[in-house]
């Protein structure tokens, strides 16, 4: 049977058909991904009104795609106070906020008390507004510095009050490029291991890939299948959101970008390859919008959101510093053909727009 043939009764493709995925013509791709996409999600395009907050940018480790982390190359580090952080939430708070993604670097300093009181004080003061916060490499970070398990500091997270895992730290799972591009940190097995401790526990999650960088085609297939399995068994997945490398300051040398042509592949494959995992998230701040736009339909059903301010991409090249206004998020999907339904973080639907 073809791939073509296979795809068209649903059947699953195991390796050796996906990489071919990407000898398929770009439009074949975009008709495939987009009809699972409409049998899936019909027109809508889900988006969340969000705030990122990234607190410090102080990090052990030195991961030589990310120009954030306060290094050779970013000379400011800096570290939040509670107060300021929760004096952000308290304004975003103001612009109708249904969720703050937290994510640190690693910061040896400040003490596990630090990363994790803020979670409980969110909490206390915002009860309605959903925690997104610690990634996998942030949760295998404390564990080493702190001498606990997983499921230790998996618990402290939800007696904290986080109510989900962002898919953050995943990178690229084969072992040889992951050495090359950030060697030293949770290992790719830790990260999805982590991931099903959390599932397990009964809470949701992402998973992210980094790609455009290094690594090769057969990377990419690879990543997806080792997340489609973990999928199998637990379930616990929201969102795939494959993130674009951005390439300045910091230690890789990649001089190009990939062609939106290979990025609309890539995110029509995971459509196509992901069959248990609901939601393709085009996240603007690193696929660009306009690409993020015609992503729609090459299989994504979601942008993410408004962020109203955007740190890690951002120090790497990224237009996303200041987010984006509602009113225009709402008008672009709108625009380019589809429906905005604005969600809550567990892919609840809140409002159509
Ligand atoms: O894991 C770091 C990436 C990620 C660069 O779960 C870079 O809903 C591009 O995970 N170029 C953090 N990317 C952000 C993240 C995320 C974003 C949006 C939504 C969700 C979600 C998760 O940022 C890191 C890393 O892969 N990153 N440096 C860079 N130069």
């Amino acid at each position: 049977m073809s791939i073509l043939e296979k795809i068209e009764k649903r059947q699953r493709l195991e390796y050796d058909d996906a990489i071919k995925l990407y000898d398929l013509d770009l439009f074949d791709l975009a008709s495939i991904a987009n009809e699972i996409r409409k049998e899936k999600h019909q027109d809508k395009t889900y988006f969340n009104i969000n705030r990122h907050i990234n607190p410090t940018n102080v990090c052990k480790d030195v991961c030589a795609f990310c120009a954030y982390s306060a290094s050779r190359k970013n000379p400011n580090p800096y570290t939040m106070s509670h107060e300021q952080i929760l004096e952000i939430v308290k304004n975003s708070s103001k612009n109708g906020i249904k969720e703050v993604h937290i994510v640190s670097a690693h910061n040896p300093d400040t003490g596990l008390k630090w990363y994790l009181d803020i979670f409980r004080k969110i909490k206390e003061q915002f009860p309605d507004i959903h925690v997104k916060a610690l990634t996998a490499a942030e949760v295998h970070f404390l564990s080493k510095q702190y001498n606990l398990t997983y499921e230790e500091i998996i618990n402290k997270m939800i007696e904290s009050g986080v109510d989900s895992m962002p898919g953050g730290g995943a990178e690229i799972f084969d072992e040889k490029v992951r050495k090359r591009v950030c060697g030293g940190k949770v290992t790719s097995q830790q990260w999805l291991d982590i991931h099903k401790l959390w599932h397990k526990s009964g809470h949701e999650s992402n998973a992210t890939m980094l790609f455009g960088h290094v690594e090769q085609r057969e990377h990419r297939i690879d990543h997806m299948l080792r997340l489609r399995k973990l999928q199998d068994e637990t379930q616990g997945f929201n969102a795939f959101i494959p993130l674009v490398y951005q390439k300045e300051n910091n230690y890789l040398r990649v001089k190009e970008f990939l062609t939106g042509q290979e990025i609309l592949k890539t995110m029509a494959i995971s459509r196509i390859l992901l069959d248990n995992i609901p939601h393709i998230k085009a996240y603007w701040v690193t696929s660009t919008v306009k690409l993020a736009l015609l992503a729609q339909e090459f299989g994504a059903n979601d942008l993410d959101g408004t962020i109203e301010k955007e740190s890690i991409q951002s120090a790497a090249g990224a237009k996303s510093a200041n987010g984006m206004p509602l009113e225009q998020f709402v008008d672009l999907i709108k625009n380019s053909g589809f429906t905005p339904v604005e969600r809550d973080s567990l892919y609840n639907e809140i409002k159509f727009w």
